[in-house]
């Protein structure tokens, strides 16, 4: 089987310091997160930016500086930005960390319900969003929330709208109102993507670590993070995304798969590599 590839979502939008008091809203806590995340094994941060007081933001300064804050500790970690940002935000907010020209960042592939909002991804949206990644040299990170996600994103790359092989899938399994997270819906999304094609599974909730084992065993790559959970087990707090991937780390051991570095990750998902 191929090394691991892990990814800290390491704040997201929604996640807040209510739900755990080391969720990163500042510069520095970002920094801070994803040095314990990189350090624990992560070799992909995927990058939500919030205002110092926790407001979410698609703001391509606060994004240029949180980013470049992160690679001046982290050289050679691979950042995945947010353009899902957060629900009610519109597609021309949510384009902004694109126009600092990632390596990668997420496209996400359809409408879906999302706890008691709606995420709205409108095909025109999509549509939008995958002509600005061709443009740009962008490769996606194409989050799947429900299963007719799925399709709907292979024929839209067939169609040419959105870049093509080889892809990198994430099947985000478990937000309320989408979805759930199971094994066997797990394998029948891994079953109908072309082949040649990356795969990562992020579990939301208490799922992220069934999720998490489901998709070490089966080849596929993990995300864990404060965006999808906060708890290193039942009523347990994590104290920060280093706890929550090194978990992942662990698991990995005992099922006998290797963890991927940021450059053989690179090599995995078919980016360039660092000079
Ligand atoms: N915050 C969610 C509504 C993404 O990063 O692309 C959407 C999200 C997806 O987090
Ligand atoms: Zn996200």
């Amino acid at each position: 089987m191929e090394k691991l590839i892990i990814t800290a979502a390491i704040c997201g939008a929604e996640v807040t310091k209510e739900n755990n008091p080391a969720v990163p809203y500042t510069v520095e806590e970002m920094v801070r997160e994803a040095k314990a995340a990189y350090d624990a094994g992560a070799a992909v941060i995927h990058v939500h930016v919030r205002e110092d007081d926790g407001t979410p933001t698609q703001d391509r300064e606060r994004f240029r500086v949180v980013m470049d804050a992160i690679r001046a500790k982290l050289p050679d970690v691979i950042m995945i930005p947010s353009t899902g940002g957060a629900t009610g935000m519109t597609p021309e907010e949510r384009l902004q960390p694109t126009e600092l020209y990632p390596e990668m960042a997420t496209l996400d592939c359809g409408t879906c319900n999302f706890g008691d909002d709606v995420f709205e991804n409108t095909m025109p949206t999509m549509r939008a969003f995958g002509k600005r990644m061709i443009e740009n040299g962008i490769k996606p990170e194409y989050e799947c929330f429900e299963i007719g996600h799925l399709d709907t994103i292979l024929t839209m790359a067939r169609k040419g709208q959105v870049p093509g092989e080889p892809m990198q899938f994430n099947f985000v399994l478990g937000v309320a109102g989408c979805t759930p997270a199971t094994a066997e819906n797990l394998a029948f999304l891994v079953n109908k993507i072309p082949a040649g094609s990356t795969w990562t599974v992020t579990g939301v909730g208490r799922s992220a670590w069934t999720m998490a084992a489901v998709g070490i065993a089966m080849g596929g790559n993990v995300r864990v993070g404060f965006e999808d959970n906060v708890y290193l087990g039942r009523g347990q707090k994590a104290a920060s995304n280093g706890e929550l991937v090194a978990k992942v780390v662990r698991l990995a051991k005992e099922l006998g798969r290797e963890i991927a570095t940021p450059a053989e990750a690179r090599e995995i998902l078919g980016l360039k590599p660092l000079n």
